[in-house]
């Protein structure tokens, strides 16, 4: 029997802790999904190529100041200034994996005391994923992980805040919780099954808009 083909790619976003391992799972989940024939696109916020993303790491890498305010609307232009190339790409039928997205932006500022619903404003009208998983893990687990504590917000304190925010977003409705504290192979295998569960499940050809 022949397969049916999805009516687009899905947009399926990759939260969490830091250094949980979204940046490792996202890469090898695109290639997973195209060694399977699906058309994948590996995509992350900050994109720090763009000159807006550019800035932004001016800040995380301690370079440069900004106040809070400003620099939340500097991780949003980001995603704003690639919404259009990535419409395009899932009309096309490629499933984007997204390395973080406005739920990082939300729950990072609002942990830094931002309203939550006055960060999450800037953020509406863009593409709503069609499944978030949410990498979860205790702080002892992550400071155990490579590279901890090389940046701005590599605190553990501050990654408790930003769990906390995350589930005032979190919506059973698209989201999942998935305990990244298990070897990466296992963690691949759980993550590829939702994946492909929801470029098979692609209902509506339209994508909807946050929030
Ligand atoms: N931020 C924001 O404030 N507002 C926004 O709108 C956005 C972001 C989008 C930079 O983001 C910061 O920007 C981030 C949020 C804020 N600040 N913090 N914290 P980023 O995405 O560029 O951050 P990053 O530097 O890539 O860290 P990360 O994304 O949190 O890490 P990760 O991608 O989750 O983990 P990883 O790089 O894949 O793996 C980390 C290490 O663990 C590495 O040495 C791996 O080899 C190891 N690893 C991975 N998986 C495993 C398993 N299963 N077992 C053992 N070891 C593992
Ligand atoms: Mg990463």
């Amino acid at each position: 029997m022949c397969k049916k083909v999805p009516l687009r790619g899905a947009l399926i976003v990759l939260e969490g802790c830091d250094r949980s391992g979204k940046t490792t799972q996202c890469k090898n989940l695109v290639k997973a999904l195209e060694a399977n024939g699906r058309p994948a696109k590996y995509i992350n916020f900050p994109d720090r190529t763009t000159e807006c993303g550019g800035l932004i790491n001016s800040f995380l890498t301690n370079k440069k100041d900004f106040n809070d305010e400003t620099i939340h609307l500097l991780f949003t232009l980001n995603r704003w200034e690639a919404k259009n190339a990535m419409e395009i790409l899932l009309r096309d039928g490629v499933t984007l994996i997204v390395d973080r997205y406005s739920y990082s932006g939300v729950a990072f500022s609002a942990a830094k005391g931002l309203d939550l619903e006055w960060c999450k404003a800037p953020e509406a009208g863009l593409l709503k994923p069609d499944l978030v998983l949410l990498l979860t893990m205790t702080a002892s687990a992550i400071s155990k992980r490579g590279g901890f504590g090389d940046e701005r917000y590599e605190v553990p304190e501050f990654q408790q805040r930003v769990m906390k925010m995350y589930d005032q977003l979190k919506d059973d409705s698209y989201w999942t919780e998935i305990d990244a504290d298990k070897s990466f192979g296992a963690l691949h295998d759980e993550l590829l099954t939702h994946c492909n569960h929801a470029i098979d499940n692609i209902v509506n050809e339209k994508m909807d808009k946050l929030w």
